[in-house]
């Protein structure tokens, strides 16, 4: 392994040189924010791209989700998942929502439908499931919940840009779908994130709300936020946008590649893709199971001493964090497999530039620790 640490990720970075026109339309503009000309172009360039009908951009995928919320009026308790990144829940503890943890399939690793009828009382309003690592959720039978119990589903589709199911652009489902476009995500504009919405009247208010809740010079109609992205973030989200087939093609590649060296390592379970007609690549999540000779946590540890940092996503689960551990919902004995999945997954590095050689080698150290 050369000397260079591998992260679990690493953006895919134009040559700086293709980012300079950008930079100069908007120093000539003067204008660097609001909903300028970069962020229109974004906007419509990424409905075209993710073949949906309407978009609003936002400074990151948070302020994002607290904004949907908003935007639906939700109150009372919200069923989600324990195991995703900490900020699906933060977004429901800042609107005041009580967050109602419901366990995982153990397939999928996504919200099991199965197990959200039994979680819904007279306070609940929404579903929020994540699409986790881009896998797609349940989404049908999601949505037969949610019409017979009069609830709103907000998709946490932090990990699904591009993603497509058979009938097109997983963002299609439910009532939203909220974004990332962190540095760290397949699509990305340093920082940013966005809302996909169904109506006009929606954006409508999304965009209201986003900018303070102005609606024009003198008139505030909600207590909104500052939501918006820039117009260097957006700019840079339209040179990625040239890119994105390429990215997607690189990362499917490390991904195949994985498969195919990882197949037969006796105790190392990939994670299978299921349900999507274009997958996007975005992790590479491995089980470390019991016929491994190491723990997860001692294989994670040995990986950092040839320089190759994996991550944990999603250790520990959310419910596990003090300010969540205290809910009825959050007990250990009510999320058995979220709870065995979290002591298990790896995510291997996997990114457009990760070269072959670098995957046989963290993979041939994997195989070599397995035969100890
Ligand atoms: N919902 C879900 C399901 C999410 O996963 C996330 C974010 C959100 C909502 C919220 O969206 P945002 O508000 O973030 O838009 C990272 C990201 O910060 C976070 O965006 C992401 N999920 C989460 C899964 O991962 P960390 O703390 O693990 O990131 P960090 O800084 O340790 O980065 C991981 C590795 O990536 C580094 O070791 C090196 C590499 N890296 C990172 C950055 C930031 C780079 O090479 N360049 C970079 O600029 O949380």
């Amino acid at each position: 392994m050369d000397d260079k640490p591998v992260f679990v990720t690493q953006p895919f970075l134009p040559e700086l040189s293709e980012f300079l026109p950008y930079l100069e339309s908007i120093w000539e503009s003067k204008v660097l924010t609001n909903g300028g000309k970069m962020h229109q172009q974004l906007e419509a360039e990424l409905c075209e791209y993710l073949g949906v009908e309407h978009i609003s951009l936002f400074n990151n995928g948070t302020i994002a989700l607290l904004t949907a919320l908003q935007a639906l009026r939700i109150t009372g308790e919200v069923i989600t998942t324990p195991y995703s990144f900490v900020a699906t829940a933060h977004s429901l503890l800042w609107n005041g929502i009580k967050p109602v943890f419901v366990d995982i399939d153990p397939v999928t690793l996504n919200i099991d439908p199965a197990k959200i009828e039994s979680a819904i009382t007279p306070q609940t309003t929404a579903i929020m499931p994540v699409h986790c690592y881009g896998h797609p959720c349940d989404v049908e039978s999601i949505q037969k919940i949610a019409d017979n119990y009069n609830l709103k589903v907000i998709y946490d589709a932090a990990h699904a840009f591009a993603v497509k199911d058979i009938g097109g652009s997983i963002l299609r489902h439910g009532d939203l779908s909220v974004l990332s476009f962190h540095a760290t995500k397949v699509f990305n504009t340093f920082e940013g994130g966005a809302i996909v919405c169904p109506d006009a009247k929606t954006k409508q208010r999304i965009e209201h709300l986003k900018n303070f809740g102005f609606v024009d010079e003198v008139t505030v109609v909600a207590p909104g936020i500052n939501g918006k992205m820039s117009e260097i973030n957006a700019a840079f989200g339209l040179l990625q946008l040239k890119y994105i087939d390429k990215i997607l093609k690189l990362r499917e590649d490390v991904d195949s590649l994985y498969r195919h060296l990882l197949s037969g390592i006796k105790g190392v379970r990939v994670v299978e893709e299921s349900g999507q007609s274009q997958a996007n690549f975005s992790y590479f999540p491995v089980l470390i199971e019991k016929d491994f000779p190491l723990t997860r946590d001692e294989l994670y540890e040995k990986l950092k001493t040839i320089n190759v940092f994996a991550r944990r996503y999603f250790f520990p689960l959310i419910s596990e964090f003090p300010m969540y551990r205290g809910l009825p919902s959050a007990a250990k004995s009510n999320l058995m497999v979220a709870e065995s999945v979290s002591q298990r997954v790896l995510c291997l590095p996997i990114y457009p530039s990760l070269r072959t050689e670098v995957v046989e080698k963290i993979v041939s150290f994997i195989r070599s620790e397995s035969m100890r």
